[in-house]
């Protein structure tokens, strides 16, 4: 499965706006993906990491190759959308092939922005994209239903599991609530058995992004429409970004020299943009590796919980069929010991096999055989 965020929300909130933005400022090396023709609503986005910058300097690498994430912009949600309003079912499909949701919210009075339900709101604008994503999936849910009943009813056992799930998914969709916000009523392999079969949207991780006006810089503190998404967010365990669209583009517009001062004017450490990459990253319960040396300093990005030769794989095959052993040391630990020379002589570096579970920050060298 590939691994991307789409951004969703009503139409005029600031979804594309963020999207350009986003691939601006992230731009990866599409170089590096000689293979893929690329859509023009998909984006190629560099992850940020200071460590992965520190980890170059330290050991004199002439390149740095960063971990990407795909963003994907869906243009176009509306109400009624599960019925086939506006484009309902080309939007629907496209968020089916997106893993998370980056779920725009306008929180910014604008006279100038037309906003589709005539106010700005964006718990109720929440809650129209979310109940479409709902009925969409009551539909799937209920047309798998018709399909297996009758096996079940005659004893056919994946039948009978299939039943079982669906049946608990449509009673929670009934109620007009996510799958995501009850995955604990599900077994895991329900849960997998849902993904892997019906692919439901309401299933997928999300994060909320708030899109303020400059006025309410740095973090929309001051905004009520901020502070009602957060509790709403809250609820779901779900994350929060905030930004404001208009100055992310303003800040890829202007040259990179110019940028820090804009972004202190504002009160910002750093673009929103880097929030929403970071948080897209952990949504998917990504994280990342660290090969370096004096050609590259590269991230390499793995599911949590893989294991070292699974983690080699990603960088070749004949890593993972021919893995020996991985020598690791945790990027805090380097950084204490100076260079991966220093930490070799001073026996920091652990050689681990191939049940180890590869470690967000991980600094790894592979030893292979093939
Ligand atoms: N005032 C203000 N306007 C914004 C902001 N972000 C986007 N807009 C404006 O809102 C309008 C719709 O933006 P767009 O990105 O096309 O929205 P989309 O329909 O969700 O893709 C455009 O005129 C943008 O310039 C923002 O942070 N503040
Ligand atoms: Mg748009």
């Amino acid at each position: 499965m590939k691994l991307n965020v789409g951004i969703v929300g009503l139409p005029n909130v600031g979804k594309s706006t963020i999207f350009n933005a986003l691939t601006e400022t992230g731009k990866a090396e599409i170089a590096n993906y000689p293979f893929c023709t690329i859509e023009p609503n998909v984006g190629i986005v560099n992850v940020p990491d200071e460590r992965l910058e520190k980890l170059a300097e330290m050991e004199n690498s002439q390149k740095i190759i960063p971990a990407t994430i795909e963003f994907v912009d869906i243009a176009g949600l509306v109400k009624g959308a599960s019925k086939g309003e506006g484009l309902g079912n080309q939007f629907l499909a496209n968020i089916r092939n997106v893993s998370a949701i980056a779920h725009v919210v306008r929180c910014f009075e604008d006279s100038d922005v037309v906003h589709v339900e005539g106010s700005v709101n964006p718990v109720r604008d929440a809650e129209i994209i979310e109940t479409e994503l709902i009925l969409a999936d009551l539909q799937t849910v209920e047309k798998r239903l018709e399909k297996v009943i009758k096996p079940a009813k005659s004893g056919n056992k994946e039948a009978k599991f299939e039943v079982q799930v669906l049946e608990k998914a449509k009673k929670i969709l009934e109620d007009l609530k996510p799958l995501r916000t009850h995955l604990n009523e599900f077994e895991e392999e329900e849960i997998e058995y849902m993904r892997k079969t019906i692919f439901p949207l309401t299933i997928k991780p999300i994060m909320y992004v708030a899109n303020i006006n400059e006025d309410d810089l740095p973090d929309g503190e001051g905004n009520k429409h901020v502070q009602a998404i957060k509790e709403k967010a809250e609820k779901e365990g779900a994350p929060v970004v905030v930004l404001c669209g208009k100055v992310e583009q303003e800040l890829i517009e202007i040259p990179k020299e110019e940028r820090k001062e804009l972004l202190e004017a504002y009160g910002l450490s750093e673009p929103g943009l880097n929030k929403m990459i970071r948080t897209g990253y952990s949504l998917l319960d990504l994280i990342t590796y660290f090969t370096a040396g004096e050609k590259e300093a590269r991230a390499w990005t793995i599911k949590r919980g893989t294991k070292a030769p699974q983690a080699a794989g990603e960088i070749h095959s004949d890593f993972e069929r021919g893995f020996i052993a991985a020598e690791v040391i945790n990027y805090e630990d380097l950084v204490k010991a100076g260079s991966l020379q220093k930490a070799k002589e001073l026996g920091l570096l652990r050689v681990e096999g191939k049940d180890y579970v590869v470690q967000d920050g991980d600094v790894m060298h592979f030893r292979f055989n093939v």
